[in-house]
């Protein structure tokens, strides 16, 4: 029989040395609350049966949508432990304070509760995405400056996976490792260990429907990737729509994912400090890149919580072909 690893186990054995008992106990939380939405994730399908959102459930509880749902698992989860010293998510306008009563911790959670929703209906692939920093300063309880900081002040980062199995992939800054939950134990256990996204690439994702508002350097990027040029073999298209599930795939097969500046979204459709930045980091200690097709998404600094941000992500040499032809093509 193969060596069986729980993430607790795998935490623990790998914990950066500042980690001292409070990161790693913050990894728990997340796994913890991941397990909570796979959960319900996993009944959605039964909500027209059972009773839906907005409508009264037997207990006379008013029933939650999902997101809700995932994002008040995440912050009650995780603001009475003395761990964190803010949270910023994508379900709230402002930070998330730590209630007064309870004591601050070191760290910053940047979250996305329940990315790519709107698939739910539909039986596809949702996802969690997480970030973690450093509090800034300890004389504070947390402030808008915690959470406005960029990518490359992450210690660690993750996203969860809601798909025909569960997965937590997560890096701290010694490698990407992925762990599947086995919902008859309850745990996650390692499956994917050290991923590296693979050379040559293999997918391009992208919403293609949406030439008409790309800019010129994107129209020729995009033609670029499908037609293969000198990428060897000529990359296939795939496209969920679902951002956890896209990274997810290309992370595994090798390819690149695009969501760019366009006349619908002139700023970009994806979000810097909860979605872009978190992945960003992944992508690199997986070997590949993430740029907002100008520069490394890492170097960005957020002006504001919900800053929108292009994004192009994947394999090194797929992305930098987006910097160059965008640059050439204004
Ligand atoms: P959301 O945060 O409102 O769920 O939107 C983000 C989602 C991503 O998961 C996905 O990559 C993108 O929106 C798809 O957008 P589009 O339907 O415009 O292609
Ligand atoms: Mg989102």
């Amino acid at each position: 029989m193969e060596r069986i690893v729980t993430i607790e186990r795998f935490i623990l054995d790998n914990q950066p040395e500042y980690a001292a008992g409070d990161f790693t106990a913050l990894l728990y939380d997340i796994a913890l609350a991941a397990k909570a939405i796979a959960a319900k994730t996993l009944r959605a399908g039964l909500v027209d049966i059972l009773g839906q959102a907005g409508s009264t459930n037997v207990q006379g509880e008013a029933q939650q949508k999902l997101d809700i749902y995932a994002d008040q698992i995440i912050a009650k989860l995780c603001d009475h432990t003395g761990r964190l010293c803010i949270m910023a998510s994508e379900e709230h306008e402002e930070i998330i304070t730590i209630p007064s009563g309870y004591q601050k911790g070191r760290y910053v959670l940047v979250y996305d509760p329940l990315d790519g929703s709107s698939n739910i209906d539909v039986n596809v692939s949702t996802g969690t995405i997480f970030g973690i920093y450093r509090c800034l300063d300890w004389d504070h309880r947390g402030r808008l400056e915690d959470c406005l900081q960029p990518g490359n002040k992450l210690i660690g980062s993750g996203y969860i996976l809601y798909g025909t199995s569960t997965m937590l992939v997560y890096t701290t800054g010694s490698g990407v490792h992925g762990f599947t939950l086995d919902p008859d134990l309850g745990e996650f256990l390692l499956s994917h260990e050290n991923i590296r996204i693979p050379e040559p690439g293999r997918y391009f994702s992208g919403n293609y429907s949406y030439q008409d508002y790309w800019t010129k350097g994107v129209k020729i990027y995009a033609d670029w990737l499908a037609k293969g040029g000198e990428v060897e073999p000529p990359l296939s298209g795939r496209y969920i729509g679902s951002l956890v599930a896209d990274f997810h795939r290309n992370l595994l097969l090798g390819g690149v994912f695009m969501y760019p500046a366009q006349n619908n979204y002139p700023e970009g459709k994806l979000r810097l400090l909860y979605e872009a930045a978190p992945l960003a980091y992944m992508i690199e200690q997986a070997g590949g890149y993430a740029s907002d097709g100008r520069r490394p998404i890492m170097n960005i600094v957020p002006e504001k919580l919900h800053q929108r941000t292009p994004l192009f992500i994947g394999n090194r040499r797929l992305v930098e072909e987006a910097e160059i032809l965008i640059a050439a093509n204004p």
